[in-house]
């Protein structure tokens, strides 16, 4: 069936919500499963979806339906954040050089040699490059120029998840060395997590593998954990501190709302929330509006951060006097 409604709220109000996440109208087809077409169509207000795919793009942009519909002119999802126009700036454009093993690593995963890929890191592993080089030499800077690459129409989805799906078998291989390095055990609990919405977790994955190096023990919960289960394992596990990755834009709101529901939990007072992913590293000062208590551009500046302020917690009677960041 087709409807013409004219330039609704509706129309404008999802043609906002997918241009401040700076996604194509193809991503967002694709992450709902419609053509790009239905896209265009629901933005210029010559259709509009049925309930099924109204429900499914509240969801997706973590919106409720009447601000979706236009009838509520603030998201109560997350009223106290706002996108920064530095949204915009894409943080590819300051990306360190290449090493020449991470070009090569990129090579191989682009000829769709895995195999190779593999041996590379474990052979440069042998001859001593560390770990934590290269998590983030190698696999983190790939990654962002397969993102990079991905935005230029120089390799298509299907590569971009080959690659992500490789190095994260890669990462795993290296989880031995991990535990190797480890071997100084702290009492310190971390729960690490991309929040409700995010798909990324390789950030927070990274965040807790290095803590882990550094001798906490961690649980890494992966991606789309929402409220609830948030604040339970938070308890279940005793976290001392708790890590939440976002790497879409939107969800900055989740992360806005799970640390509402930790901060409402008098059980969790002494939890100590980090947040960080690229919203954060492209906006300063966002970690301040989201009310978390620091906030670090890498997994190596994160461990420093955690233990600092899991540190001045156990010497200032249970009460962090301010936020941080790295
Ligand atoms: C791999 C990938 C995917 C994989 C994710 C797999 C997985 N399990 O994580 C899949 C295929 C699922 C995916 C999906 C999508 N993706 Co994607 N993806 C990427 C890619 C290529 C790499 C992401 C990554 O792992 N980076 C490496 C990690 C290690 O970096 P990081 O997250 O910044 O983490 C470091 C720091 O930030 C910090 N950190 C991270 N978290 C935390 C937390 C705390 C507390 C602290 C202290 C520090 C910290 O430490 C980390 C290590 O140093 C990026 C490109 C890019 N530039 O990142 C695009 C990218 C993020 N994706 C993008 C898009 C558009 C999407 C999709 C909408 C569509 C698509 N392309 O398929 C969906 C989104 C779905 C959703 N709702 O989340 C865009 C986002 C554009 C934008 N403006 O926001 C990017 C930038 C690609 C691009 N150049 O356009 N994607």
């Amino acid at each position: 069936m087709c409807y013409y409604l004219g330039m609704s709220d509706f129309a404008s109000r999802l043609r906002e919500l997918r241009t401040s996440g700076n996604l194509r109208q193809k991503d967002l087809a694709d992450a709902l499963g419609v053509a790009q077409t239905t896209i265009a169509n629901y933005e210029q207000g010559a259709r509009f979806p049925d309930e099924k795919v109204l429900r499914q793009i509240a969801d997706y942009f973590n919106v409720s339906l009447d601000y979706l519909m236009g009838r509520a002119d603030v998201n109560l999802v997350a009223q106290d954040v706002q996108y920064p126009n530095s949204f915009y700036r894409e943080e590819e454009e300051n990306l360190a050089p290449m090493s020449p093993l991470a070009k090569e690593y990129l090579g191989f995963l682009l000829a769709g040699k895995r195999e190779e890929a593999s041996n590379l890191v474990h052979d440069a592993v042998n001859a001593g490059r560390g770990v934590k080089e290269i998590y983030l030499t190698v696999f983190e800077r790939t990654l962002k120029e397969i993102g990079l690459m991905w935005m230029q129409n120089r390799v298509d989805v299907a590569m971009e998840h080959y690659f992500s799906a490789s190095t994260q078998i890669i990462m795993s291989q290296l989880y031995p060395q991990i535990t190797a390095a480890s071997r100084e055990k702290k009492d310190s609990v971390c729960l690490s997590i991309a929040v409700c919405g995010e798909f990324h977790d390789i950030g927070a994955r990274m965040v807790a593998d290095f803590l882990e190096m550094d001798g906490w023990k961690t649980f890494f919960l992966g991606n789309n954990l929402c409220n609830d289960d948030i604040v339970k394992a938070a308890m279940d596990h005793r976290a001392d501190v708790l890590v939440l990755s976002a790497t879409m834009f939107f969800n900055v709101e989740s992360i806005a709302r799970a640390i509402r529901a930790i901060r409402a939990i008098e059980a969790l007072r002494d939890l100590v929330i980090l947040v960080g992913g690229r919203p954060f590293n492209q906006d300063a000062e966002l970690w301040k509006k989201v009310q978390a208590d620091g906030f670090a551009r890498s997994a190596e500046e994160a461990v420093k951060l955690a233990n600092r302020l899991v540190n001045k917690l156990a010497s200032s009677d249970h009460v962090l006097s301010g936020q941080e960041a790295l």
